[in-house]
């Protein structure tokens, strides 16, 4: 079937199954749940979900390890029950991506225990092993959660690679016999009426397969070695024309450290590649060297000219993802601009979901996001759940960094900020399940949930439901021609999506000051599509206040 591009229309919300709803009271969430609440996002207004791995995996990375690519987790429930919320999505016109993990398996997949096992397995070479140099590991590469990349086995006196925990063993796309499991197992969900895909780490794929030292030191030593290697291209063109290009789907890479040109050549219309990627510059404006443990103070005028760059660089070609959060990320309250208390909290959160979603592209949603929650509370280590973060602590420590400093990141960057419970009500825990879940209910339930919020016709639950209305409503959101207005302004972000005759003028405070406003633009005839506050005086705006006017051009 050809493709019909339909995610350029597609509003998209991210469901991490463990934490959005838990339907048999085990502690965590599952499939059933999700189906108890499809009505909650309908009513929304978004139209696709891409749910976080729900395949079979021992859960050492929740999900991201997988071991059977074509089973359900029990702890989620069944391949039936999976059938009937996939159904039950597409009766609500609500379309589901799955994510997919093609960059490794988990350690306890058949392929990686034969492997493991058997110099001769034919599985062998679906992994990445090599002898040593001498007692040395074959490379000085580091992976992502500051560990060393390479895990020996005295079995077969080897190495294998593994970019994440060594719980997962990294495959080898080098071998065609690995490309063509996977486009199996994309013909198996599409066959099943999958939508689409989120490919994990997708530009991690290819390793220059020389196998040389890395030279840079701080962080993903190696990195030039295996971020966007040389066959990338070819295999990801491979994937699209063997399996994607049979069904209307669509794809979402995660793709780290990424420029343009890469994106460009990865989503370019003519290059059958991906439909889009997830870049993370501007979720890297508040840290050195695209590293959140090296925290660095948010600038509007950093973060306008990362969009920007993306938003003109893709202008013509290629498609944005828009979000800026996600289950790796901590909470956007507080974060890019927006302040937390009490007092700003709903209006900055806002504010934000404003000035990013009418930029060209497809926004996506975190669970929890409409509602303005929070980063976790929790302050021990001990009850933190996340691997990264216990991996990254012990570098740390390696490394002598100080205590104090040490606690503060930890808190910021530990990836269960985004990863507790879902808050559907003030009840003990939530609404989110009867019993005590895998991870600590955060205390603000008593104020931040979703019956509060959908009770209340301010809230920011109902300001997301106008914009996404807005949005579907109004074309030049998916055609205008995007103009930053004021590069230089350190409080006001404001960007035209220029369209003929007519355009869209998004203006933002991003400052707790009422701050004066001059625009050319405000003197044309202007009608008012959104406003954070009841009123509206174009030469004041308030404290975070941003709005989108329909101009006479
Ligand atoms: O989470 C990160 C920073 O906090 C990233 O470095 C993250 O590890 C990277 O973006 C890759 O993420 C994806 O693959 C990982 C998995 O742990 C993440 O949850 C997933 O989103 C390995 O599969």
């Amino acid at each position: 079937m050809n493709n019909t591009r339909w995610y350029k229309d597609a509003i998209i919300y991210q469901i991490y199954p463990r934490s959005f709803k838990d339907s048999d009271n085990d502690g965590f969430g599952d499939i059933k749940g999700i189906i108890e609440k499809l009505d909650y996002l309908k009513n929304l207004g978004i139209n696709c979900v891409w749910l976080s791995p729900v395949y079979r995996s021992p859960n050492r990375d929740n999900g991201y390890d997988i071991s059977d690519y074509c089973a359900i987790q029990e702890m989620f429930g069944t391949m039936d029950d999976f059938k009937l919320m996939l159904s039950e999505m597409h009766k609500r016109g609500i379309r589901l991506i799955m994510d997919l993990v093609m960059n490794h398996t988990s350690d306890q997949h058949p392929w990686f225990q034969s492997a493991l096992n058997d110099i001769n397995s034919p599985y062998r070479d679906y992994y990445i092993f090599r002898k040593g140099k001498g007692k040395k590991a074959p490379t000085n590469w580091t992976g992502f959660f500051g560990q060393n990349s390479w895990e020996y086995t005295s079995k077969t006196d080897s190495y294998y690679l593994h970019l994440f925990t060594k719980e997962q063993p990294d495959l080898n796309w080098d071998n065609p016999k690995v490309r063509e499991e996977f486009v199996n197992i994309i013909k198996f969900w599409c066959d099943m009426g999958v939508d689409g895909f989120r490919c994990d780490v997708i530009n991690l794929i290819s390793k220059d397969q020389r196998f040389l030292d890395g030279k840079n030191k701080i962080f993903l030593v190696g990195k030039k070695y295996y971020i966007n290697g040389p066959h990338l291209h070819e295999y990801l063109h491979q994937i699209n024309k063997e399996a994607l290009s049979d069904y209307d789907s669509m794809t979402v890479g995660e793709t780290v450290f990424s420029s343009i040109d890469d994106i460009l050549k990865m989503t370019g219309e003519d290059r059958e590649e991906l439909s889009m990627v997830f870049n993370f510059d501007h979720t890297s404006v508040d840290n050195f060297f695209g590293v959140k443990w090296f925290m660095r103070r948010f600038s509007l005028r950093r973060w306008k000219k990362i969009l920007g760059h993306y938003q003109q660089g893709l202008q013509n070609n290629g498609w944005n993802s828009l979000f800026y959060e996600n289950h790796d990320q901590r909470r956007s309250v507080g974060r890019f601009g927006t302040d937390g208390s009490k007092q700003y909290r709903e209006i900055s959160a806002k504010m934000l979901a404003t000035s990013v979603y009418f930029l060209k592209g497809t926004p996506f949603i975190y669970e929890g996001q409409e509602l303005g929650m929070t980063n976790t509370d929790i302050t021990k280590l001990e009850d933190i759940q996340d691997v990264e973060t216990h991996d990254i602590y012990k570098t740390a420590k390696k490394l002598h960094m100080p205590k104090g400093y040490l606690k503060k990141t930890i808190a910021n960057g530990t990836r269960d900020n985004a990863r507790t419970p879902m808050q559907w009500d003030d009840s003990e825990y939530a609404g989110f399940s009867k019993v005590k879940p895998w991870l600590k209910v955060n205390d603000n339930k008593l104020y931040i949930n979703a019956q509060i919020a959908i009770s209340d016709p301010d809230s920011i639950y109902h300001y997301y439901q106008r914009l996404i209305k807005l949005r579907k409503s109004e074309p030049l959101v998916k055609d205008g021609i995007y103009i930053d207005l004021k590069k230089k302004d350190r409080h006001i972000y404001a960007y035209l999506r220029k369209g003929q005759g007519e355009s869209l003028l998004v203006i933002a405070n991003y400052s707790k000051k009422e701050v004066k406003v001059k625009l050319k633009e405000l003197s044309k005839p202007y009608k008012i599509l959104l406003n954070n506050y009841s009123n509206f005086n174009p030469l004041l705006f308030k404290p975070y206040q941003s709005v989108v006017l329909k101009i006479k051009e």
